[in-house]
């Protein structure tokens, strides 16, 4: 049974006896995980806060904005500016970095996020949420800018998501494992309920849109055809498949009992890498995966060790079960896919 204490005290405990949670970080934290209660609080009242629906707004991506996406990212930027932690913060819903405003001191973490991921499913009540990446500002140097954010996952300071879903849960990781902590609304603080987490390297549920099927390269056709061949087929064991279309619910699911998620690239659009976002979606997941034992490629190399260049890039995400992600990986590096 894991001991049931506060994430303060989590977080107190991890810097006194590790010594790897540095103070700013830890405010950081505790100032995005109470962000995360006030989004929680406005998507469980659903159509009684009037919160569903679209903004009739597109953000950066071109994608129809969400009621609820600009209330969410609205929530993260007040909450985090005024701290004197942060030099900047970046999301999916601005299209430029958001600088701290003069009339707060500046500290030294970046913080990017997508503030309220799988928004397709915000309106017919299906587990979303908010993820969130923490880098460090590199030393010296005036100001702020875009360039600062623009470096590969294992720079990493922290990451983290909180899935609204039957229950609140924060899964956090600084580097040192992956801890979850689950919202009690009537304390209204997050206990913690999970540290140690661990993906099973060997998995039989497969999560991937099938129906992109016709698009998919031969090697994602190959892994999805010997699995749907199930226990007369060459990998000799039948597979399950899940799909929430929310990035946040299908990586809770493999943190919690294992499987392999895919959104490939495809052939609709040859220049584009894949739909998810690297800098604040698929990085803060493959640290939370790696650091649970799992695996994250963009099919072909390590997702976190993926040089940015820009903001709002988007990358292939193949991430889970270690086994698995190997497989995958392994099939593009037979068939010679660039
Ligand atoms: P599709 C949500 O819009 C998202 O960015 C991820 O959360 C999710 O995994 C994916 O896109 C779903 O994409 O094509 O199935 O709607």
């Amino acid at each position: 049974m894991t001991r049931r204490i506060s994430l303060t005290q989590y977080l107190i405990e991890q810097q006194r006896e590790h010594g790897q949670i540095p103070q700013e970080l830890r405010l950081l934290i505790e100032v995005v995980a109470r962000a995360c209660k006030r989004i929680s609080i406005s998507v469980t009242k659903g159509a009684l806060g009037e919160v569903l629906g679209t903004a009739g707004s597109e953000n950066v991506q071109g994608e129809i904005q969400k009621k609820l996406d600009i209330i969410a990212n609205e929530v993260l930027i007040e909450a985090n500016e005024w701290g004197g932690h942060l030099a900047a913060m970046a999301s999916e819903e601005m299209e430029g970095i958001h600088v701290v405003p003069n009339r707060y001191p500046q500290g030294e973490y970046l913080l990017m996020f997508d503030p309220l991921d799988g928004s397709s499913n915000i309106d017919v009540n299906v587990s979303i949420g908010t993820i969130f990446s923490v880098l460090k500002k590199a030393e010296g140097g005036k100001g702020v800018s875009e360039d600062d954010f623009l470096q590969p996952g294992t720079a990493q300071a922290a990451a983290g998501y909180c899935v609204y879903g039957p229950q609140t849960t924060l899964v956090l990781t600084f580097g040192q494992g992956v801890a979850m902590f689950t919202l009690d609304r009537e304390q209204g603080s997050f206990v913690l309920t999970s540290e140690g987490v661990k993906i099973p390297e060997d998995t039989k549920e497969f999560a991937i849109n099938m129906s992109n099927m016709r698009h998919w390269d031969a090697p994602v056709s190959r892994y999805i055809d010997e699995a749907l061949a199930g226990s007369t087929g060459p990998r000799g064991k039948d597979f399950n498949m899940r799909w929430i279309a929310s990035m946040v619910a299908d990586v809770h699911r493999i943190l919690t009992r294992g499987g392999v998620f895919l959104y490939p690239w495809d052939k609709r659009e040859p220049n584009k890498a894949g739909k998810l976002r690297l800098m604040y979606e698929a990085n803060p997941m493959a640290f939370l995966v790696e650091q649970a034992g799992g695996a994250a490629t963009n099919a072909r190399q390590r997702i976190m060790d993926l040089q940015p260049t820009q903001l709002h890039e988007r990358v292939a995400v193949v991430l889970g079960s270690k086994k698995e992600v190997e497989r995958v990986t392994a099939y593009h590096l037979e068939a010679g896919k660039k």
